[in-house]
């Protein structure tokens, strides 16, 4: 989860956070150099007088300055689009976990079990244990086997709400009348909270999202005693 005065993301927990991590870094460094020229630019322009024949009408620097930005958002689109396409992939998930919105909760339904349904509620600020963390903790939490394919369905029973895990690199918009469809991996254990990221009412700050991700022999443990 995010700490006090967070800037950055978030650490990586799932494979494709870690590229998205990547790219963020690697857009972030051309948007920084960028900025620098100019800023460089700006002052020497406000400080000197151009008046060099060669800067102020020149085939040469006008193709330069055209191909050389071109150049740049290729290097951006390029492993933008490589990343796109892999958090559309689904290789044979072993689990399906469908979640609906609700104002103002969120309900699960594990589909590959006859009846492993519940909802999820936010502990009010009142009835918090010590270290628990506030507007976050839910009275049900979503457990889940790590290191294997999840198949999250998301949709909404009521108005839109976003499901959103940061550490996961996931969001996705809850929508009614339509699901939507993506895919969890997380590569270690541990609780992962997320928010409604969709401005969906009065107690859109009061419906947050905890994962906990556990070893697959305890999962199986919590499944069979949810039955
Ligand atoms: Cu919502």
């Amino acid at each position: 989860m995010a700490y006090p005065f967070q800037l950055g993301f978030q650490d990586a927990t799932s494979p494709i956070m870690e590229e998205l991590l990547h790219f963020h870094d690697h857009t972030l460094m051309i948007v920084f150099l960028i900025s620098s020229l100019v800023l460089y630019i700006i002052s020497s322009m406000l400080t000197t007088k151009l008046t060099h024949t060669s800067t102020m009408d020149a085939q040469e620097v006008e193709t330069i300055w055209t191909i050389l930005p071109a150049i740049i958002l290729i290097l951006i689109a390029l492993p933008s689009l490589r990343i796109l396409y892999m958090m559309d992939e689904i290789n044979n998930p072993s689990l399906t976990v469908k979640t609906m919105g609700h104002q103002w909760y969120w309900s699960y339904e594990y589909t590959d079990y006859e009846d492993l349904t519940f909802d999820s509620y936010m502990i009010p600020t009142s009835d918090l244990k010590p270290g628990e963390l506030r507007l976050l903790e839910v009275d049900n939490r979503v457990v889940l086997p790590m290191e294997m394919t999840i198949r999250m369905l998301i949709s909404s029973e009521d108005v839109l709400h976003s499901w959103a895990i940061p550490s996961l690199g996931l969001k996705t918009d809850a929508i009614p009348g339509r699901l939507n469809q993506t895919t969890l991996v997380a590569s270690r254990p541990g609780l992962y909270y997320g928010q409604c990221s969709e401005i969906c009412g009065s107690n859109h700050s009061f419906m947050p999202i905890v994962l906990e991700l556990v070893p697959l022999k305890h999962f199986e443990e919590w499944s069979a005693s949810m039955l």
